[in-house]
């Protein structure tokens, strides 16, 4: 720990946020862009594209099998998204909480997802953005969406 506190540690990081397609539908991706902003953290790379199934395939393997996989992807395919890597100490966990949790209907208030989203009744939760959970995780999407980065 002795090098926790000092100038010299590094805990940068970076993590890939995506807006999905409701998030800019509704015109929200300002408001995400400002959150992370107001948070402090540094948006490094910013993309608008629309998704194919390849990468969307790549981006969400974990996901493969389950009941809501296929909806996601047709959801992540219905309109533009919005790609970006974010910058910061422990930004990862740190844009997980910004977002906050999975289900909108509960995600606590204060949070992109508790405070802009809800559940839609649809197949698949739509819930404004991603966020890596992990530094592995973070730079195998990076990768994907940003392949030079
Ligand atoms: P996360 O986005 O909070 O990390 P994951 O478990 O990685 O959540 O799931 C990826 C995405 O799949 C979620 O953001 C959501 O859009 C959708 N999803 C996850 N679990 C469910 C579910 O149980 N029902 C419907 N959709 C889900
Ligand atoms: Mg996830």
């Amino acid at each position: 720990m002795a090098n926790s506190t000092s100038s010299t540690s590094s805990s940068v990081q970076r993590t890939l946020i995506l807006v999905k397609p409701d998030g800019v539908r509704r015109g929200l991706v300002g408001e995400v862009i400002s959150r992370v902003e107001r948070k402090g953290y540094k948006v490094s790379a910013l993309r608008m594209l629309q998704a194919d199934r390849i990468t969307l395939a790549a981006h969400y393997a974990e996901h493969e099998g389950k009941p809501f996989y296929e909806p996601l992807v047709e959801f992540m395919l219905s309109g533009p998204i919005v790609a970006m890597i974010a910058e910061g100490e422990r930004v990862i966990e740190g844009f997980r909480s910004l977002a906050g949790t999975t289900d909108p209907t509960t995600a606590a208030p204060g949070s992109i997802r508790g405070d802009l989203a809800r559940d839609q009744g649809t197949k698949v939760v739509q819930n404004i953005v991603h966020g890596s959970d992990s530094p592995e995780s973070a730079e195998r999407e990076i990768k994907i969406f940003f392949p030079n980065l």
